[in-house]
């Protein structure tokens, strides 16, 4: 165990970069959560949960199509229902030592925009406790795509330490319809990541340690 004390010791100067945890690329004609759609880093396990009877669209007709494309998720209501929501759920485990730091996405209005959300908010749950909230993460959304970003703040709310198993869920919301509202208004999504630091193990920086030694002698010979 002292080997890896003495790795941090020597490198007090190294800075991990931003590591995407979970990246949900979602595609036309596929359901959300299906385990095509998400890649996972340094979490042990992420799903796309839909509540409140938001569901996803598989209709032919509107913005939906295309190559790859994206999801439309939709039955939205004038004001923020906190019951109705899309969740993006990511889980650490034991063995991860993680910090989140925000959570980005793509997302633009339906085809038809007079009777469909202008807005879209977020609520981030660390296992079930809200922890962070912004209500005006998009407003006035237009058929063209809007990469959007909400950065957490910093602190226990949005760690999950070694030994410890946390669920992160973000819960986006969207709002604000004009006019008497489509049959079941909707707005578009893809590209959802949930982002942060991810810490390796002590091991396995005595582990990279011990490569580069490794590696620094072939160079020797
Ligand atoms: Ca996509």
């Amino acid at each position: 165990m002292i080997v890896p004390a003495l790795a941090f010791a020597a490198f007090p100067a190294i800075s991990f970069g931003q590591t995407t945890f979970a990246h949900w690329d979602l595609a036309y004609l596929t359901h959300p959560n299906a385990a095509s759609a998400l890649t996972l880093d340094c979490a042990s396990s992420g799903s796309v949960t839909m509540n409140g009877g938001v569901n996803y669209s598989t209709a032919q007709a509107g913005s939906e199509g295309g190559s790859d494309g994206y999801n439309c998720f939709g039955h939205w209501e004038d004001s923020i229902n906190s019951s109705k929501y899309v969740g993006f759920n990511v889980t650490f485990g034991n063995n991860d030592d993680v910090m989140l730091s925000e959570f980005n996405f793509d997302v633009r209005g339906y085809n038809t925009l007079s009777q469909n959300p202008s807005k879209v908010g977020i609520q981030l749950f660390k296992n079930g406790v809200s922890v962070f909230t912004d209500n005006t993460l998009a407003t006035g959304l237009t058929t063209a795509w809007e990469d959007v970003t909400a950065s957490f703040g910093s602190g226990s709310n949005f760690k999950s330490a070694l030994g410890s198993t946390d669920t992160f869920e973000v819960r986006l919301y969207a709002y604000d319809i004009s006019g008497t509202p489509a049959t079941r208004p909707r707005i578009g999504l893809d590209n959802i990541r949930i982002n942060g630091h991810c810490v390796p193990e002590p091991s396995g920086v005595g582990l990279a340690c011990l490569g580069l030694i490794a590696l620094g002698a072939r160079r020797r010979r």
